[in-house]
């Protein structure tokens, strides 16, 4: 509970440790290394983190089970998504959840989807194309969500092309999207719309859009009013532009930090200020030119068309490889020194981003397109434009034993000291702070992010 208190007291050795500017791509950033907030309160589980880690997603709630990868009916996802009342869905069978209805919007507050239950390689979401085949995963008008480890590939295109996202978050407060894996959609991999605040998007991949609308992410789009959203970790790769779109009014708290962007076409990071003017803090991050970068891309950039108001830009370590242009000059007009508000995490030198996102970035296990996306970053190739591939089931595989039903594996619950004989999701027997079964689901993330072998 108190690790983001520890990281912020050590925070004065890990900025003398990578003390800054100087050398290529680091000219025209700020003077002032970054303020990290204090007394950050930790949120639900161990590695909550952003301007969302107070999303209380289905703690304390129900733990219910998805038992069927159909579109609906007793036991499918859209069932518990449609329940109300805090609840925790868990997963007992692995493999593509094609939707052939229009998906499900998640409009009931207090849920986690928690994908990292699932057995085998996990869970997918998909859809059947035609009318109803729209985005995967909408989350509107609602509060309270968390959605971990699971991967959203629309491998079929619907009719819906021109608003078809990967994850939209809609009107919507509170909301944690961490280690999801997304790609080939026709708008945008993930897009904020409307009135949304206290969103975190983390530890994620998001790839491959489909030309010609093939953009990483929109963070914001008509927003009502200020809104705080935290990018931290995340990959961007093989997308045109919008890696990501940064378009917030004033008194907004939005900090992009630590995440790598790779093969952009034509523009990486966007600075809009048609809603007023973006504060931004850019800290961390990788920018790295790609097959598909040509020499006029530009790695953070001004956009100045329909501006309403001046942006406020911090930048701090952001390390850029290749030829394009890596910072705008038009940037230097609204740098400011100081991040426009603290960061809510200690950040990690961008040196050495790469090998520690392929550890920890996307939903685990990663499967063969994101095992494929890693190599292909690693040795800077791959384009962007290739066709989806049509997802194949997979294999059921046995789920964990969870003979009372509460989502934690037996084995682990007689090994950690709780009852597998009756449901205690709820409780704190080793005292951590954290409800026993957050720390089941952290247990679990380790064993599936080691590769070692798991039902
Ligand atoms: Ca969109
Ligand atoms: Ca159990
Ligand atoms: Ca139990
Ligand atoms: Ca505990």
């Amino acid at each position: 509970m108190t690790q983001l208190r520890r990281l912020a007291a050590i925070l004065p050795v890990v900025i003398a440790a990578c003390s800054l500017p100087s050398g290529t791509g680091h000219a025209q950033q700020s003077a002032e290394p970054p303020v990290v907030a204090q007394n950050v309160e930790a949120g639900v589980f161990p590695g909550a983190i952003g301007h969302g880690a107070a999303s209380r997603g289905g703690h304390g709630g129900r733990i219910i089970a998805v038992t069927t990868l159909a579109d609906n009916g007793a036991g499918s996802l859209r069932a518990c998504i449609e329940e109300t009342g805090p609840r925790i869905c868990v997963f007992r069978v692995n493999g593509v959840i094609r939707f052939s209805a229009r998906p499900p919007y998640i409009t009931n507050p207090y849920i986690t989807i928690a994908g990292q239950t699932a057995p085998g390689g996990g869970i997918t979401l998909a859809h059947s194309g035609g009318a109803e085949g729209r985005t995967p995963l909408v989350i509107k008008g609602t509060h309270d969500v968390i959605v971990r480890h699971v991967r959203i590939r629309p491998d079929i295109s619907g009719n819906e092309q021109g608003s078809e996202d990967g994850v939209t978050i809609e009107n919507s407060e509170r909301v944690i999207l961490d280690h999801l894996s997304v790609s080939w959609a026709r708008d945008e991999l993930v897009n904020g719309f409307a009135d949304n605040d206290a969103i975190t998007i983390s530890n994620s991949i998001f790839a491959a859009g489909v030309p010609r609308h093939d953009k990483c992410a929109l963070l914001a789009s008509d927003p009502d009013g200020p809104q705080n959203l935290s990018f931290i970790g995340n990959i961007c790769a093989h997308n045109g532009d919008r890696n990501p779109d940064i378009n917030f009014p004033p008194e907004s708290c939005v900090e992009v930090v630590n995440n790598l962007f790779y093969n952009a076409q034509s523009e990486f990071a966007e600075i809009w200020e048609s809603e007023g003017g973006s504060p931004i803090s850019l800290v961390g991050n990788m920018f790295l030119a790609g097959p598909d970068t040509h020499g006029a891309a530009i790695g953070i950039v001004r956009a100045g068309i329909a501006a309403t108001g001046d942006g406020e830009a911090y930048l701090w370590d952001n390390g850029f490889e290749g030829d394009f242009t890596h910072i705008a000059p038009e940037v230097a007009d609204i740098l400011v020194d100081t991040p426009p508000c603290p960061l809510t995490v200690t950040p990690r030198p961008s040196a050495g981003l790469l090998a520690h996102l392929r550890g920890s970035v996307g939903t685990w296990p990663h499967d063969a397109f994101d095992s494929q996306l890693m190599q292909e970053i690693a040795g800077r190739g791959g384009r962007i434009g290739r066709a989806p591939s049509p997802l194949v089931q997979a294999d059921a595989v046995a789920p964990y034993a969870d003979a009372d039903a509460d989502g934690m594996d037996d084995a682990w619950e007689t090994q950690h000291g709780n009852d597998p004989a009756s449901s205690d999701p709820w409780a704190d027997v080793d005292g951590n702070g954290f409800a026993d079964f957050e720390d089941f689901l952290s247990a679990r993330e380790a064993t599936i992010q080691s590769g070692a072998a798991h039902n």
